[in-house]
């Protein structure tokens, strides 16, 4: 098949997603057209049977705000009719599914017929979408999608609880490269981190308000009372100076080391002890499937999807959103208990490897093909 995939190209989950997949599709023969502003960071080696597409914005004076939607519309109508397109799948629905919308009007015109796919990955509902702003426009390109995937049940039900949506809503969750997140024994890593062999744990996330990373630091701030440990905070974001003045004020900046986006993702979860993840709501959780493939267990609010992803007492622990003491609690004592730590460690790969690439991509391949059917079918009336 021939297909389009548009998603932001940055660190986010949704994007890592987006590319993942497309990696995944084209090493299973497809032909996958990234269409984004920027090249996606995860599609960082050439491979044969992928091309990228960057939408390119041309200023003028006029413009206070240049119309990237009509740039990235056009530059659809241009992939499809020129790359012979069989459908277009994006991700994130502000303002990819509006803009598929346009793009697909525009080729029907010339008797091209091309569906879409909208996968909702989060934020696109729960914060910036519900916002009135965007509301109308959100809803009415979600239900002119061919059709709609969730990343967890918790977000298909968010869906249908904050906008009028026409359509089912099929989850497709999430998944990880097992293969590639698996622990490895990186002793001068871990050594560099932890010289006296401290428990290293890990929080990887863009720094935003819905992460609650001031939680993280509550909670090794108490842990690491108890326990001899250290935090890496790994990725970038507007709450980060908050993060570091929070470090200086209680005298951890010993202990805390941030390291920035990291690439090698997969190096980083290998050192870990344990992953912390107390957001205010998460769709999935992808951070976290990465770092249990990497036998590492979650600490997280029971927030949005997290139930569906980590199992409370087994791959980690759940907690409410804000209660840093049940947190902290729950950390020390697996810390403290190397034979639990063994057992959540076993649990958390077993959990990670029911969200395996090679489970979750066939499922968007049956879609593309039932998408891909109805859509030839309609336009044979
Ligand atoms: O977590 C973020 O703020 C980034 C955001 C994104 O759109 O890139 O992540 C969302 O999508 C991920 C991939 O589906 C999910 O794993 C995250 O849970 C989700 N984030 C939120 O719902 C806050």
């Amino acid at each position: 098949m021939r297909i389009g995939i548009v998603c932001y190209p940055t660190y986010g989950g949704s994007g890592v997603l987006a590319t993942e997949l497309g990696k995944a599709l084209a090493d299973k023969g497809h032909m996958v057209h990234f269409i984004t502003y920027q090249q996606p960071v995860r599609l960082n080696a050439f491979h044969a049977n992928i091309y990228y597409h960057e939408v390119q914005v041309p200023t003028y004076p006029l413009f206070d705000f240049p119309p990237y939607e009509s740039a990235l519309s056009s530059t659809m109508v241009d992939v499809i009719l020129n790359q012979h397109l069989d459908l277009l799948h994006v991700h994130y629905a502000i303002p990819h599914a509006s803009t598929a919308y346009l793009a697909k009007q525009i080729v029907s015109k010339q008797g091209r017929i091309v569906p879409f796919i909208t996968t909702l990955h989060g934020t696109d509902i729960t914060l910036v979408g519900k916002d009135k702003t965007y509301a109308p426009v959100v809803t009415f390109s979600i239900n002119e999608s061919d059709a709609i995937t969730a990343v967890s049940n918790n977000l298909r039900e968010e869906t249908f609880k904050s906008f009028q949506i026409e359509k089912d809503i099929e989850v497709i969750y999430n998944f990880v490269d097992i293969e590639r997140f698996k622990r490895q024994d990186l002793p001068h890593f871990r050594q560099a981190i932890a010289p006296n062999g401290e428990k290293i744990l890990l929080h990887v996330s863009n720094f935003r308000k819905v992460k609650r990373v001031p939680d993280v630091i509550k909670i090794f701030q108490r842990v690491r009372e108890q326990v001899p440990s250290k935090l890496l905070l790994v990725g970038d974001g507007p709450d980060r100076p908050t993060i570091e003045c929070m470090c200086r004020e209680l005298g951890l900046c010993d202990d805390v080391r941030f390291v920035g986006k990291q690439e090698q993702l997969e190096d980083v979860m290998s050192i870990g002890d344990l992953f912390i993840l107390p957001s205010e709501y998460e769709s999935f959780g992808l951070a976290a499937l990465e770092a249990m493939a990497s036998e590492v267990p979650v600490l997280s609010s029971d927030a949005g999807g997290l139930p569906e992803v980590n199992i409370h007492g087994q791959t980690g622990f759940l907690s409410p959103v804000g209660d840093v003491a049940s947190m902290a609690a729950h950390a020390i004592a697996l810390l403290s208990n190397e034979q639990q730590l063994a057992t959540m460690r076993k649990h958390a790969k077993e959990q990670a490897a029911r969200f395996h690439i090679n489970n979750i991509v066939p499922q968007y391949e049956a879609l593309y093909e039932r998408v891909r059917e109805k859509a030839a079918a309609a336009a044979s009336y």
